[in-house]
């Protein structure tokens, strides 16, 4: 593609750009592996700037992060080309650039051999992303977390996500409410619990700390040859929140028996082997930085991840498919009606769950 030819030479960058093609699975950013010639491969990026309205601050956070990361690696004998991401910099200083319709780039290095959980996933994978995740979180145990960028306001804030649904509802801009008022209502007769996680803030009970906040089992990537964990990727949402839901989003993501935009229901049933491998996992890594407190909460966000996520793939529905990218008409609803499924059998299998971060 002649476009990323010509992004690509804005960075500082090894090699004669040789081809690109379009690369990876995610919901928001365009993402693109290059080919040069007497070079590396590089993962070039178009940040989505309608979900991320500031790119200069994730850059910021990003930046700052891998090279702390990169500290701490080094410091434990690992490999900081392998272990982190590499942000390239720009021709013109900084990690990113626009181009002249103000879309904003970015450039990695691309880190070869590497795999994420299949699907289904199995046991040793789900362990493996468990300590990548958990690993993550430790080594930036020590960052100031205050000092970051919040790159997308209230993103794993919950009440703030029950608001903005019901703000879609009476919005209704699609005319799409009358066809989902089973949604709405299964959702709505569980918003009080949605301030749990903000409650044990505000208690001082939980702290804040860096998270990743986007730990779906695609965003840790295993080395292909060894199996074991290497690396995490895709930091755009690397901020101040809570552990829980970093854990619960491992488990929504690769516990299911079924992707998150799996229309047949049925299927849709939690392992709880799956589950307790990635919470050995993640907590072989975290046992030493949670809080007592942190860690009795951690169960509690499988359901609230799951429940928000649902949330937000109805209330993109309603909004009109305006935030998450779709492949036919609608996507959004299936997703919506796959994590609300999910929901269900989390509620079933509650007693099971709890269990996880005990013994
Ligand atoms: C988005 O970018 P990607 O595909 O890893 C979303 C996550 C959702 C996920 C659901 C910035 O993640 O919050 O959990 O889709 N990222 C953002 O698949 O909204
Ligand atoms: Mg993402």
């Amino acid at each position: 593609m002649m476009e990323t030819a010509e992004i690509i030479r804005h960075f500082q960058i090894s090699g004669r750009f040789s081809g690109s093609k379009p690369f990876g699975t995610g919901n928001i950013n365009d993402t693109f592996r290059i080919e040069t010639a007497e070079g590396k491969p590089y993962l070039l990026q178009r940040v989505n700037t309608e979900v991320f309205k500031k790119p200069e601050e994730v850059q910021s956070n990003i930046e700052r992060v891998t090279r702390y990361l990169k500290e701490r690696i080094a410091s434990e004998n690992g490999d900081p080309l392998r272990e982190t991401l590499t942000p390239v910099p720009a021709c013109d200083g900084g990690t990113g650039c626009r181009d002249g319709d103000g879309r904003f780039w970015r450039v990695y290095t691309f880190i070869e051999n590497t795999r994420s959980c299949a699907q289904p996933a199995s046991l040793s994978e789900l362990y493996e992303t468990g300590l990548a995740f958990g690993r993550f979180e430790r080594r930036l145990s020590g960052f100031p977390a205050e000092t970051l960028y919040e790159t997308i306001p209230a993103f794993h804030d919950t009440p703030t996500r029950v608001r903005q649904l019901l703000t879609a509802r009476e919005a209704d801009v699609c005319g799409r409410r009358a066809e989902v008022l089973p949604e709405l209502r299964m959702l709505m007769d569980r918003m009080n619990r949605a301030d749990l996680f903000v409650k044990a803030f505000k208690a001082g009970r939980i702290p804040m700390r860096v998270v990743h906040n986007d730990t779906k089992t695609s965003n840790a990537l295993l080395d292909a040859e060894t199996g074991r964990a290497l690396c995490v990727c895709d930091l755009d949402t690397v901020m101040p929140g809570f552990a829980a839901y970093d854990f619960g989003d491992g488990i929504r993501s690769g516990a299911s028996q079924a992707a998150e935009d799996e229309p047949d229901l049925n299927k849709v049933t939690l392992s709880i082997e799956k589950a307790g491998a990635f919470a050995k996992g993640y907590l072989e890594e975290t046992g030493n930085i949670l809080t007592e407190d942190e860690r009795q909460l951690l169960p509690e966000g499988v359901w609230m991840i799951t429940f928000e996520q649902a949330m937000r793939f109805l209330a993109d529905y309603l909004n009109g498919d305006i935030y998450y990218k779709t492949s036919y008409p609608g996507h959004n609803l299936v997703r919506a009606r796959n994590q609300i499924a999910l929901v269900l059998e989390i509620e079933r299998r509650e007693a099971e769950i709890r269990h996880l971060c005990h013994g």
